[in-house]
């Protein structure tokens, strides 16, 4: 087993559901992870030592999930300089996703989290793929392929609209 390159960092074992999505999407693309709890509000000590080391542990990217007053990620990132990227968690503690996303989006000048949709973990995933493919030509192609893939999967909606009998007037030609 190599090294994890992406870390993967939720504060509750409860966030583990939406987080999955994102080691599911860096295992499909062939991306070493690893995924541990960190909370910033009941152990931020861990947190510190997490994030004061990730860079020299071989991490070159990490993905923080958190719900409700959510500033693990902001934290992480106020002590890195690795690309954090911020997953909004609806959890049970949350006014509707909206406190998870605000935490998380609205870092103040000099301090950025790369923020992805509430519960969107699996883009964080993508996103820190697209990140680390910037000097990776093989997982540059397998992105290239995810995106063939998802442009066939709307090409056969398509398909199957129209032979459902659907007036689709519009082609690209
Ligand atoms: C946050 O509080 C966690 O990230 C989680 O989203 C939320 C609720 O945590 P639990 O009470 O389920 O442990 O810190």
């Amino acid at each position: 087993m190599t090294s994890p390159i992406v870390g993967i960092i939720m504060g509750s074992d409860s966030d583990l559901p939406v987080m999955q999505g994102a080691a599911d999407i860096l295992q499909q693309f062939g991306i070493e992870y690893e995924i541990t709890l960190v909370s910033a509000h009941r152990t931020p000590h861990r947190l510190v030592a997490y994030a004061e080391q990730a860079r020299s542990r071989g991490l070159q990217v990490i993905i923080a999930g958190a719900g409700g007053a959510a500033h693990l990620p902001g934290m992480v990132a106020s002590i890195t300089t690795l690309p954090v990227i911020g997953v909004p968690v609806k959890s049970s503690n949350s006014i509707d996703g909206w406190d998870s996303i605000l935490s998380i989006l609205q870092m103040p000048n000099g301090v950025p989290v790369a923020t992805v949709a509430l519960n969107g973990a699996k883009n964080a995933g993508i996103l820190a793929a697209q990140i680390l493919s910037i000097n990776n030509p093989a997982l540059a192609d397998r992105l290239h392929g995810y995106k063939q893939q998802i442009q066939s999967e709307v090409e056969n909606k398509i398909q199957k609209m129209k032979s459902s009998g659907l007036n689709n007037q519009f082609d690209v030609g």
